[in-house]
């Protein structure tokens, strides 16, 4: 897909998460607009994963770790084919599959995530056992800046790295901010990018909110043979509303009718601008 469909997508996932976030009334609305131009050009333009390919093994494989923002991947994997409009506007409600937080009883949902810490870890056997298969397909997961403190994430990176996973693509998106304040404030975890070195990764720097580097950054790997990547993606959290950009009180807040007009204006006049 080209760059200007890829951006004009991007603005379309962004009404979407609004959307289904305002009227289920929960939804994790900062995480997933920070990280959903990642998703747009991993699941656009990147990776060989399709529900046609999905119940098989010859395929990518991406793993959610940050799993709250889930309503990002749930927006692209129902433009992908993987279910209907229908099904997704029923996420939160009574019997609906469509929970708070990734469940394979979803289409498209390689594994259940949520409780950060555990995606890499997952994502490193799955590389593991490409290896082992011989297969040349890749395997991606996405993390956030906040879940770095979780222990397991650098078990698992030395793992991937003992047995030279270079299949396996890290993504941080790192928005500075978690749950209750700014990273650096709360846990540091500075400088990520040598931490990540000194266990044996090769690193890469991008700005995860344009869709232009993003395209290039993923041409490139893996960056080195025998080793596992990670792309340290500097996002923004809430990207693309104004009110909502930065704003740590946007983690898990649902827009009033308001907000939501407000913001689904601000997307539209960015929509009217590439006609
Ligand atoms: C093991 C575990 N501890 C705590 C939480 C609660 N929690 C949910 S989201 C979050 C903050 C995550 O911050 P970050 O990884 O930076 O995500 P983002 O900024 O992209 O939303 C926390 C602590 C959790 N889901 N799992
Ligand atoms: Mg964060």
């Amino acid at each position: 897909m080209n760059e200007k469909n890829l951006k004009k997508k991007s603005l379309e996932y962004r009404k979407t998460i609004l959307e289904i976030i305002f009227q289920s009334g929960a939804g994790h609305t900062g995480g997933s607009l920070s990280c959903i131009d990642i998703l747009n050009v991993l699941y656009n333009s990147v990776m060989n994963i399709s529900p046609k390919n999905f119940s098989g093994l010859d395929r990518d494989h991406f793993i959610q770790s940050k799993g709250h923002s889930v309503e990002a991947l749930y927006t692209v994997l129902c433009d992908c084919g993987f279910y209907s409009k229908k099904d997704l506007s029923t996420l939160n409600q009574f019997n609906s599959h469509f929970i708070g937080h990734p469940t394979i009883k979803v289409p498209g949902i390689e594994h259940n995530t949520g409780a950060l810490g555990h995606g890499l870890s997952v994502a490193v056997g799955l590389a593991l056992s490409k290896k082992i298969d011989k297969k040349t397909n890749k395997v991606f997961t996405l993390l956030g800046d906040g879940e770095l403190s979780e222990g397991s994430v650098w078990e698992a990176c030395t793992t991937a790295s003992k047995y030279k996973l270079d299949n396996l693509i890290v993504i941080i998106d790192r928005n500075d901010l978690q749950i209750t304040g700014k990273t650096e404030e709360v846990n540091p975890i500075e400088p990520i990018d040598k931490k990540f070195e000194s266990f044996g990764f090769e690193t890469i720097l991008t700005n995860g909110n344009n869709i232009s580097d993003l395209l290039n950054v993923f041409k490139k790997i893996p960056i080195k043979g025998g080793k596992p990547t990670v792309i340290i993606a500097k996002t923004i959290k809430g990207s693309g509303v104004s009110f909502i950009e930065n704003q740590i009180n946007w983690h898990h807040k649902v827009p009033s009718e308001d907000e939501y007009g407000r913001a689904i204006s601000e997307l539209n006049e960015k929509l009217n601008s590439y006609e």
